[in-house]
């Protein structure tokens, strides 16, 4: 059984983290350095940085962040946000970045994550899948483009596609439950879980460890946490000892 591993993510604004429910009202939580350096002393597995400005120029600064957090992290960073192409991703990689992380691109040229596995290897290309219940009706839609569009395209069709396609890894984001505290939505892992082989990150929710055991019941290999963390809520290191008393088997 391979350990399971836990991941704070930084949304990342303009140079700051930021911090919203569902995408919206993102409020300033921080300077990503500071926050990137105390969960990797805190024992995170693994750093996300997602990219959420909306312009060219906070763009540009995303690639500073990623080369000013590479300096001094030693764990693997998975950057993500704003990859329209090859070259995009290619930066990111250049500037530090472990794995690079695709969603709306993705979704408008499924043809990007074979380009890109074929260039980095499969390992450094991580689908972002962002999810949200389908409105009267049963299971799931993509949605890209920071939740502002519903695609209509069945979220478990599309992760089995992207696998085919050369993603490594599938970050799993329920929009329904980002930032809400709510838990994991632990259908849509489940679902998910049973129609793919590779590795699936939970996304979108947590507040608390039950959340995090249920996640990796429900088929997570891996979760990501962000309003829990930078909350001051609960640190890496409470949650792993936390469980580790539960019988998951985490990195000590
Ligand atoms: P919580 O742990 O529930 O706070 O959320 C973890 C994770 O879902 C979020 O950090 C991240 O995926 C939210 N994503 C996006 C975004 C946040 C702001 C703007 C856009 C996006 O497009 O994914």
């Amino acid at each position: 059984m391979l350990t399971r591993r836990i991941i704070p993510c930084l949304d990342v604004r303009d140079g700051r983290v930021v911090k919203g429910v569902r995408f919206q009202g993102l409020r300033d939580v921080g300077d990503p350095v500071e926050q990137a350096s105390r969960y990797e002393e805190q024992g995170a597995d693994e750093l996300v940085i997602l990219d959420v400005s909306a312009t060219p120029e906070g763009r540009a600064t995303a690639a500073d962040t990623v080369a000013a957090v590479r300096e001094l992290l030693s764990i693997p960073l998975t950057v993500g946000g704003g990859v329209r192409q090859v070259a995009d991703a290619e930066r990111l990689l250049a500037a530090g970045a472990d794995k690079v992380g695709v969603n709306t691109a993705a979704v408008e040229r499924p043809g990007i994550l074979t380009e890109l596995a074929d260039r980095t290897g499969a390992q450094c290309v991580v689908l972002a899948l962002d999810a949200a219940r389908r409105e009267g009706d049963e299971g799931w839609e993509v949605v890209t483009r920071s939740g502002a569009h519903r695609t209509g395209l069945d979220a478990i069709a599309w992760a089995r596609r992207a696998e085919q396609a050369g993603a490594g890894e599938i970050l799993l984001t329920s929009w329904d439950r980002d930032g809400t505290g709510h838990g994991y939505d632990l259908e849509l892992l489940a679902a998910i879980s049973s129609a793919i082989r590779v590795p699936i990150i939970a996304s979108g929710g947590a507040s608390g460890v039950d959340h995090m055991r249920e996640a990796f019941d429900a088929g997570a290999d891996a979760v990501l946490a962000a309003s829990i963390f930078h909350d001051g809520v609960m640190t890496v290191q409470q949650v792993k000892a936390m469980l580790a008393e539960r019988g998951v088997e985490v990195r000590r």
